[in-house]
């Protein structure tokens, strides 16, 4: 299998060339569907240890149906697969400019949860307009054993959020494994309490947000992902949910920009259009770079072929 690895914002992508599973053609919610049931010994090969790490996000790169489309992208984790994934399209734009596949200027890519542009600025620049994203509820009360009363939204950016100013702590680097600990007692207690989003989906991705650092930042974020990583960047589908969420407070206006800080201090920068369904369309800005270039070997004697652990 060939990969190219890049990090966007600090955030891994494992980006799939060459030797992915033979999906087929159709919509990419059906061809997920079948890489799951069917190749997901695939995605724990491709991402999971040895071969990768819990950060590590992959990126399936497919042929698109629609013929508008530069081409079409799956994506998964350590543990499953996701909706959207705004650092990884941006890692991906920049590998593929980095092929010469692509060149400055907008580009769609179909992805299971619908058609993304996204913008190609400078060799190491991309910014998405991503999919229609929505507050889905408002102020919801989690109790959880040893935080109390936790008060957050939950919001649709791509994937399932649920984001909230509760932060047991300052939001910096030596307190990830406190921070990693909240939001998973968070997402615990959600499940435990029947919290979902639209249409009782798993809400997998926790964001805990609190002051910049940074002047020119609106906001720092924790974000926790569905395998237990937190995310290195602010965060490309959490930074929608967050932009939802302010725009259906009226704290922010179309085309007003926000910077998201991550917990590492990178950025997104990011502003919004009105979408067509009452939610908004939001568009996410953020560099990436080119880590390495690799062929994944697998030998049938190895016992971990497979990779180790996921599902
Ligand atoms: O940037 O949307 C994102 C993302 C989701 C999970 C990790 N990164």
């Amino acid at each position: 299998m060939r990969v190219i690895d890049s990090h966007t914002e600090g955030e891994p992508t494992r980006l799939i060339i060459d030797g992915g599973p033979p999906l087929g053609r159709g919509p990419l919610a059906e061809r997920r569907q079948l890489f799951a049931d069917t190749f997901d010994h695939v995605r724990r090969f491709a991402v999971n240890e040895p071969r990768g790490y819990d950060a590590l996000v992959g990126a399936l790169l497919c042929e698109p149906e629609d013929p508008t489309c530069t081409a079409g992208l799956i994506f998964f984790n350590n543990v499953g697969y996701l909706g959207m994934c705004g650092h990884a399209m941006i890692g991906a734009a920049v590998t593929l400019a980095h092929l010469g596949r692509i060149g400055l200027g907008a580009h769609r890519f179909e992805t299971p949860v619908g058609i993304v542009s996204v913008e190609l600025t400078g060799r190491n620049e991309a910014a998405v307009e991503n999919v229609e994203s929505y507050r889905h509820l408002k102020a919801v009360r989690v109790e959880i054993d040893g935080l109390g009363i936790v008060i957050g939204d939950v919001a649709w950016g791509g994937n399932w959020f649920f984001l909230t100013e509760f932060a047991p702590c300052p939001l910096v680097i030596g307190n990830i494994p406190t921070l990693t600990q909240a939001a998973q007692a968070i997402q615990y207690a959600l499940k435990a309490q029947g919290v979902t989003g639209a249409g009782g989906a798993e809400i997998d991705h926790i964001e805990i947000f609190g002051a910049p650092r940074s002047p020119e930042a609106a906001s720092r974020n924790f974000v926790l992902c569905p395998g237990g990583a937190y995310d290195r960047s602010p965060c490309g589908t959490g930074t929608s949910a967050k932009l939802a969420c302010l725009a259906a407070d009226g704290k922010l206006g179309p085309g007003e920009r926000w910077i998201q800080e991550s917990i590492i201090g990178s950025r997104f920068e990011a502003h919004y259009r009105p979408g067509e369904r009452g939610g908004i369309i939001p568009r996410i800005g953020g560099r990436a770079f080119i880590c390495s270039e690799t062929n994944l070997w697998q030998d049938p004697a190895d016992p971990f072929r497979h990779g180790i652990g996921g599902g």
